[in-house]
């Protein structure tokens, strides 16, 4: 699974990476900071069935933490897109091909407003951020017809000479980008296209990469740089039919920082901290009891919970355990419960099978629910938290 971080230069896409991944790519009060993709690991959390079930785990694609599954989650922070990028402004768009793969797109917002549409810094509230996100929805559609339009000439010659399906046409145009062929013809409908595929115009092919835009990479926004946001400016935001979450990745990189010197216990996503280190300067103290009040007016830092938002809300993703032994919860190795899933709320048995292997999915016979001991058909919807044996050929 694949999670892209987008928006303009400077709002701290490259800060919300390090501190999601802690990876350490550069980071500066300047655009274009980042020029090449960054690509990186964060996790989301999900309790770990091992103690409901008074077991212990042996953890292999996604480590327990104090009973915390954290499953892993690719994450990719690419260049700052500007007004225009399309047509060359700043680095252009071509680099958001580098998000092909995303499921989901979090596009970082300076809520703070101190960074102008170039990506240049400002004054606290100089910049509005609202139309950030007008823009950068735009770019993206720009982005989309332009991989829509390509030999477009041809593509559509071919089509009237062959008389094959215009759905599965756009649908192989689209191949790559994570498009299915119901969402292209959905999008074909609500999109109103000439019935003339060469007599499409400009504006025809921008509605109908703004529909499947809001299909196939939905998006939601962090109100990144809270920590000197205006309460006026998450007003706005909140107001746009985005889901949104405050956040402050400079914060939370601090923490995350703070917390593998062993200085303070901080887990990522956690509402509060310990402090462990009874010898801090006084300004590194007064820089906790500054991130301490943050996170107790917002309920933490913002990082964490925008990719748990992404993933388990607007993606509406389950975890689910394949296990080889229904018994004892284990693979053939012996490693209990060894491995965490992330699969599509209302994915069946025989998806799950899919998902481990092909060759699984394939053979699919039959599922076996380890909880209750029962078997389920190919069709049997999974549940959140479900330990599933598969019987295959
Ligand atoms: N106050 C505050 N500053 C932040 C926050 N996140 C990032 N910054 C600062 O904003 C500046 C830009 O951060 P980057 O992470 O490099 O931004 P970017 O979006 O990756 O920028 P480009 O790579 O140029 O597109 C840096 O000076 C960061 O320290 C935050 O939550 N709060
Ligand atoms: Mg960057």
């Amino acid at each position: 699974m694949d999670v892209g971080l987008v928006g303009k230069p400077n709002v701290g896409k490259s800060t919300f990476f390090n501190a999601a991944t802690r990876a350490d790519v550069e980071m500066a009060s300047y655009p274009f900071t980042t020029i090449d993709a960054n690509k990186g690991v964060g996790y989301v959390r999900t309790p770990c069935p091992h103690e409901e079930l008074d077991l212990e785990c042996n953890p292999n694609n996604a480590p327990c933490m104090d009973g915390i599954r954290m499953i892993p989650v690719n994450i990719i922070d690419v260049a700052g897109l500007v007004p225009d990028a399309h047509s060359g402004k700043g680095l252009g768009n071509k680099f958001l091909d580098d998000l092909r793969q995303a499921s989901t797109l979090i596009h970082i917002v300076d809520a703070s407003g101190s960074t102008d549409e170039k990506g240049e810094p400002c004054k606290v509230g100089e910049h509005d951020p609202v139309e950030d996100v007008e823009f950068l929805d735009k770019e993206i559609d720009y982005w989309i017809k332009g991989i829509l339009e390509k030999n477009w000439q041809k593509v559509s010659r071919r089509l009237e000479v062959t008389g094959g399906k215009l759905e599965k046409v756009i649908y192989k145009q689209l191949s790559g980008l994570g498009v299915k062929e119901g969402n292209v013809i959905r999008a074909l409908n609500i999109s109103e296209m000439p019935g003339n595929v060469r007599a499409w115009e400009e504006d025809d092919f921008f509605r109908l990469a703004s529909n499947l835009r809001r299909m196939t990479k939905p998006m939601m926004i962090a109100a990144n740089k809270s920590d000197m946001a205006l309460e006026k400016n998450i007003g706005y935001l909140r107001e746009l039919d985005y889901m949104i979450q405050p956040s402050s990745a400079e914060y939370e990189l601090a923490l995350r920082k703070a917390s593998e010197k062993e200085l303070i216990d901080y887990r990522p996503g956690d509402e509060s901290f310990e402090t462990l280190d009874e010898n801090m300067s006084s300004a590194q103290l007064d820089a906790l009891d500054k991130i301490r009040k943050f996170m107790e007016e917002n309920g933490g830092l913002g990082v964490q919970q925008c990719l748990e938002k992404a993933v388990y809300e607007l993606l509406d993703m389950i975890v689910v355990y394949p296990v080889e032994n229904e018994h004892n919860y284990t693979d053939k190795k012996g490693r209990v419960l060894p491995d965490a899933y992330l699969v599509k709320n209302g994915s069946t048995a025989e998806d799950l099978a899919f998902e481990v292997h092909s060759d699984i999915g394939e053979g699919f016979i039959r599922a076996i629910d380890a909880r209750t001991d029962r078997v389920i058909g190919r069709d049997h919807e999974l549940n959140d938290g479900d330990i599933i044996k598969i019987v295959s050929k």
